[in-house]
Order: C-alpha cells, then sequence, then structure tokens
C-alpha cells in the first residue's frame, strides 16, 4: 500500500487540491492530509498502518461506528441482487415509512443523492409551492453546495475563507437574503422589509458548519411563528442533525414542526444519500404530481437504502441517545479541566453526540462570535491531537462526532490525549 504522502502526490496531479471535497484537505491547519485504507468501529487505519480515533465519523453518518457489522451485512444482502435498478424498489418504500415513523412532521418524502441535493430542492420547491423568490439562510450555516445556498456558508466555504462562492452569479446572491443566527430582530426585520417576498427559511437548528452552536431559548419558536405570520415555509436542514440529535432529530428535541425537512448522512449508513420531506400538501407540488421538477438517476438506491434501513431500524433498536450524551459530556468535561488547569480560554458547546472546541472566552452564539476562536490555536490543538492518535474534524468551523462504538477504552484514551494536546499548547 502506498504511503499517503505517496497517494498524496499522485491525487494533487489530477484531482485539485488532490481531494474530493475541500474541508479534507487540511488546508487551514496546515500539513497534509493521511490516506485512509480501512474503518472500523471508532477508529480509521491509514494507510501508513497508523491507527486513529475518529471524531468526525465520515462527517456524520457513522453514528454506529464504521463498518459496523449489521450494516455491513444489509449491504452484502442487497447486493446479492444487484447494485441499482432504475426502477422503484421495496427499499425505498421501507425507507420512507421508516422516515415518516420517525419524523412526524414529514408526511411525504422523496429521496435524492446528497444532502445538497435535499436542501436545493427544498429551496426550489417552497419557491414553487409560494411563487416567491427570496429565501433566508443564516451566516455560517451550510446547507451544501448549491448556487443559491453558498452565500454567507459555513463549513469548508468558511474554513478556506470563501463563505461566499466564485461562480454564483449576483441576481442569485440578490435573492438570497443572510441573517445573523440567533437575533430574532434581524428576522423580523426581514420579512418586514420584504412583505410577500419570502418563499422559505432554511436554517441548520442546531448549527454544525460553524463549530457547533445551539439556538437561545425561545429561538426556534420565533421562527416558527414568524414564518408562519408570512407565509414562508420553514426549512430545517437536519442532513447533519437527524437522527443524531435525537430519534426525531433536533424538531423532536425542540418541539418545534417544520414545513420541510432535509435529511441525509446517517439515513445513508455511510453510502450516497439525502432526502427531503414535510407536509404532503407541498411535497406534492413535485414532479410527476406538480409543477416543481426533480429527480436522480440512483435516488433510493438499493445498497444506499438497505445501508441505511438497517442503520436507523439500529438506532430504534439501541436508542443509544443518552448515551451518547455521556460520552459527550465526558469529552466536553475533560477538554474544559484540561484547559482550565492551563488557563486557556476555551469553550466546548456540545449536545449529545455532537461537539466543537472554541478556543476563546467569548461564548458563542454565531458567526461573529464564532470567529472569535483563536484558528491557529486549534491547527495547533489538531495536530497535537494527531500526532498522539485523535483524529478531529481538520477545521475550527466543523462539528465534532462520537459514535456508539467510541464508549469505553476509546473516549478515555481520547480523552486522556486532548488533555495532553491541551498541556503542550
Ligand atoms: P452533502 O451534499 O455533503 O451530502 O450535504 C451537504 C450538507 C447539507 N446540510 C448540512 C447541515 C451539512 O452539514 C452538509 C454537509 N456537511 C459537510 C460537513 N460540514 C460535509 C463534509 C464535506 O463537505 O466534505
Amino acid at each position: 500500500m502506498p504511503s499517503s504522502d505517496a497517494l498524496f502526490a499522485r491525487a494533487l496531479q489530477l484531482i485539485p487540491g488532490g481531494v474530493n471535497s475541500p474541508v479534507r484537505a487540511f488546508r487551514s491547519v496546515g500539513g497534509a492530509p493521511f490516506f485512509v485504507k480501512a474503518a472500523r468501529g471508532a477508529t480509521l487505519i491509514t494507510a501508513d498502518d497508523r491507527e486513529l480515533i475518529d471524531f468526525v465519523c465520515t462527517w456524520g453518518p457513522a453514528i454506529h461506528g464504521h463498518n459496523h457489522p449489521v450494516i455491513k451485512a444489509a449491504i452484502a444482502a442487497a447486493l446479492e441482487n444487484g447494485t441499482s435498478f432504475g426502477t422503484p424498489n421495496p427499499y425505498e418504500v421501507e425507507m420512507a415509512e421508516l422516515i415518516v415513523k420517525f419524523v412526524p412532521s414529514i408526511q411525504k418524502v422523496r429521496m435524492c443523492n446528497s444532502g445538497t441535493e435535499a436542501t436545493m430542492s427544498a429551496i426550489r420547491l417552497a419557491r414553487g409551492f409560494t411563487r416567491r423568490d427570496k429565501i433566508i439562510k443564516f451566516a455560517g450555516c451550510y446547507h451544501g453546495h448549491s448556487d443559491s445556498l453558498l452565500i454567507k456558508a459555513g463549513s469548508g466555504a468558511l474554513t478556506h475563507g470563501h463563505p461566499d462562492s466564485a461562480g454564483v452569479p449576483a441576481a442569485f446572491a440578490r435573492e438570497t437574503i443572510v441573517l445573523p443566527y440567533n437575533d430574532t430582530a434581524a428576522l423580523d426585520a426581514a420579512f418586514a422589509a420584504n412583505p410577500g417576498q419570502i418563499a422559505g427559511v432554511i436554517l441548520e437548528a442546531y448549527c454544525g458548519n460553524v463549530g457547533f452552536i445551539m439556538p437561545d431559548p425561545g429561538y426556534l419558536a420565533a421562527v416558527r411563528a414568524v414564518t408562519a405570520q408570512y407565509g414562508a415555509l420553514l426549512i430545517f436542514d437536519e442532513v447533519m442533525t437527524g437522527f443524531r440529535i435525537a430519534q426525531g432529530g433536533v424538531q423532536e428535541r425542540e418541539h418545534i414542526v417544520p414545513d420541510l425537512t432535509c435529511l441525509g448522512k446517517i439515513i445513508g449508513g455511510g453510502l450516497p444519500v439525502g432526502a427531503f420531506g414535510g407536509r404532503a400538501d407541498i411535497m406534492n407540488y413535485l414532479a410527476p404530481l406538480g409543477p416543481v421538477y426533480q429527480a436522480g438517476t440512483l435516488s433510493g438506491n438499493p445498497l444506499a437504502m438497505a445501508a441505511g434501513i438497517a442503520g436507523l431500524r439500529l438506532l430504534e433498536a439501541l436508542n443509544p441517545y443518552a448515551r451518547l450524551d455521556a460520552l459527550g459530556r465526558q469529552l466536553r468535561d475533560a477538554v474544559l479541566a484540561a484547559a482550565r488547569a492551563k488557563g486557556l480560554p476555551t469553550q466546548v458547546p456540545q449536545c449529545g453526540s455532537m461537539f466543537s472546541i472554541f478556543f476563546t472566552a467569548t461564548p458563542v452564539r454565531d458567526y461573529t462570535t464564532a470567529l472569535t476562536g483563536d484558528a491557529k490555536l486549534f491547527a495547533r490543538f489538531f495536530h497535537a491531537c494527531l500526532a498522539r492518535g485523535v483524529y478531529l474534524a481538520p477545521s475550527a468551523y466543523e462539528a465534532g462526532f462520537l459514535s456508539t462504538a467510541h464508549e469505553g477504552p476509546a473516549i478515555d484514551r481520547a480523552c486522556e490525549i486532548m488533555s495532553q494536546a491541551i498541556a503542550e499548547l
């Protein structure tokens, strides 16, 4: 097996930046990315035969850990019958029934192949249903890379300093209003200034692409109220939080009923997937029933559906959310204790199996306060952890993820390593 360095040198010749997704490139933390040849449980095995405790979890999907035997067996069984049919298949129906069961606000759902497709399609559907053009998103929220949403975006866009991507026509950008998260006055003002023009508001109800940021008490209820008041659709982007924060996502934990919800990641069990769904009267605007077109060659792919169904049924059987929150609190407490001992101002927002680490004394509640975090210090912390065998997201503006496979030795070892890394800063 060629080394990571040899593989990266070859990749750089043929793949822009040597990666198929920018945030993997380590550009904001420095150094060259390692290549992974295998993953199991909480562990990545690199091309250099290093074993790393993984807190990226392939950016969220691996809530049961990598290569879980139940999911692996489900994929193998489906594979016996072929990889893709291009026709309706039984798996799609079972997936739709599971999603509707776990997320009651979703009366009808359409499968697609990525979170980007899900949010892009939900925006088009909101515009088609309301016959309005403007949408509202929030600074630092990332909803994938469709043109209307790559404005003041988080995740890799923010990581690499391009929150407003080149290539997005000004005419598109003008239809996207970007507001500060956790600011109800700004939201009220935007609606008052654009009466009858706003098709929808899309948000990460818990933000995972500007670090991890939770809403102020009452904020989500206020967003729900103002969208209902003005006839705009409320779109929860739960691509990351769906089935992770709770079985029914943030909307279950916060008791909010959005009009549309976007899903991805966990529902594909590690295979390519996305989904969007919500009120039936809205979803019925989709082709072939209605005038809003959306399609996909591999939508509802039997392997991805089989993997996702196995993962969702495992969540239903295990109900691991309290255990995942205990793991998250153990990590948070260890990092905060080490930071206090060091006299290092640090925030570790955490809910369930999602967390992030900001080196700042300022409580982080939106894009602006997230930027007060010391990104250079984070880069040093990232490498100090990596050198000791812990892999965090290679960006100060991502969320960390835990899985049930982190229970026991992995979380204990990781807390030791992260504490040592902070002491070394
Ligand atoms: P994908 O198109 O990457 O499947 O999903 C886009 C997306 C939509 N909505 C939310 C809330 C998301 O977090 C994402 C994608 N998340 C990033 C990680 N921050 C994916 C990792 C990457 O871009 O490489």
